[in-house]
């Protein structure tokens, strides 16, 4: 159903300053950036290296841009740091089609348009031990729109 972590979400104040961190001191490049109102963040996409599945494992930096956005309230309980992890998967229809019924709420049902293209949908963390998983399926792999 999985076959790579595809992101680790982290919820920051400032992409800039973030992004330069991960810049100066760890060596990573923005692979992409964009705006997603829908989700109300900013985010820059790193590369961290490609996978056995012809995939890749991102970075994912976010940044709130309006105050009442689910990352800007959680940093606001929480402060900036890890806010979520996202598995790969080359069918996320599919994949909530198999998690139906299995326990864990559905969030986005049908999954949505994410970064880069891909089609996600994220599981309750209350459901997940705490930890809000996104399951995503990148522009590359996702055959269903033809
Ligand atoms: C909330 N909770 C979390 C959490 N966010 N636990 C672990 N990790 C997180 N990130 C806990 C929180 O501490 C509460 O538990 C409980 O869940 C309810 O939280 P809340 O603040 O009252 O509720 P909301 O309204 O923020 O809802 C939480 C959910 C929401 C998870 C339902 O954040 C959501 O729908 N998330 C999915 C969308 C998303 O996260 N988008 C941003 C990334 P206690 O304290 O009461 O015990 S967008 C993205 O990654 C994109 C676009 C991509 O391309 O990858
Ligand atoms: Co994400």
């Amino acid at each position: 159903m999985f076959t790579r972590v595809d992101h680790i979400g982290i919820a920051c104040r400032d992409l800039d300053r973030t992004v330069e961190h991960y810049r100066s001191v760890f060596g990573f490049e923005v692979c992409h950036e964009e705006v997603n109102e829908g989700q109300g963040v900013r985010e820059a996409m790193l590369r961290v290296n490609g996978t056995d599945d012809g995939g890749a494992t991102y970075l994912q930096l976010l940044e709130p841009i309006s105050p009442d956005s689910t990352v800007a309230r959680w940093i606001e309980r929480h402060g900036e740091g890890v806010h979520h992890i996202a598995f790969g998967s080359p069918d996320v229809h599919a994949a909530v089609e198999r998690l139906r019924g299995h326990g864990p709420r559905v969030l986005f049902d049908p999954p949505q348009r994410a970064s880069m293209g891909s089609t996600a949908t994220f599981l309750h963390p209350k459901d997940c031990h705490g930890v809000l998983t996104e399951v995503v399926t990148s522009a590359d792999e996702d055959r269903s729109s033809g």
